[in-house]
């Protein structure tokens, strides 16, 4: 029922991390809203599904600040049929889970054992399938596993296709062209969390919310 669902978002979560702007807490709807401690976030709930108010979620690694710099470095062309992904959007997923409540996923995802993850993004920008273009990224199997294992009842069954890892930069309408594929690449990071990301659409494409982070890397039975 709504209101047992809505008392369950106001419990801190203690295994995530949720930011977010206490200025928009009067403007928003206490169902849009997550408050943990004294921080909120505002969860554009995209309704109320079976078991409890749901959004549009997936998991994802966030790439480090670095790492970020330079993939923002690449060429962009602007070529039309060419939507290039913003760089704050930039991100690795691990598992779409499409609609689902946030809470469930918290819940499995806070005491799964997620493993330490290095990742090697390259060696160059390549197309995925007709009208994607990726940076490939190596070692991140095993995590996308654990993760795919933890919430595989939550969402959208998990894809049956074996794990690809990649960073997307742009999505191609009518196989444009695009003259970045091809273009050497090569960074590699230690995964530190990963993130549950909600998707909003915006004016003009779409905003990313981190509301959740879960530590990679921790042993079974450690604080
Ligand atoms: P990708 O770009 O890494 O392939 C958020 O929507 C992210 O979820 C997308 O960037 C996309 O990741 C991934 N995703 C996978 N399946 C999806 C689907 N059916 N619809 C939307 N996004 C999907």
């Amino acid at each position: 029922p709504r209101t047992a669902r809505l008392h369950l978002h106001q419990q801190p979560c203690p295994h995530s991390r949720i930011g977010g702007d206490l200025a928009l807490e009067p403007k928003v709807p206490a169902a849009h809203r997550k408050t943990v401690g004294d921080q909120v976030s505002v969860i554009g709930l995209s309704g109320f599904g079976k078991d409890g108010p749901v959004a549009r979620l997936f998991l994802a690694v966030w790439p480090p600040a670095a790492v970020l710099e330079r993939l923002t470095a690449l060429p962009r062309p602007d070529q039309p049929g060419v939507r290039w992904v913003p760089p704050e959007n930039l991100h690795l997923t691990l598992r779409f889970l499409g609609d689902a409540d946030p809470d469930a996923v918290d819940a499995h995802l806070a005491g799964a054992h997620l493993p330490a993850a290095e990742v090697t993004l390259g060696p160059v920008v390549s197309r995925l399938g007709r009208n994607v273009v990726v940076v490939p990224a190596a070692g991140l199997d095993e995590l996308a596993h654990a993760v795919r294992e933890a919430t595989a009842s939550i969402g959208r069954p998990p894809d049956p296709r074996p794990f690809a890892g990649h960073l997307t930069l742009a999505r191609l309408k009518h196989r444009a062209a695009c003259g970045v594929a091809g273009t050497p690449f090569h960074a590699t990071f230690s995964v530190t969390g990963v993130a549950l990301v909600e998707s909003l659409p915006t004016g003009h494409g779409v905003g990313y919310t981190t509301l959740g982070r879960y530590v990679v890397g921790r042993v079974p039975g450690t604080p």
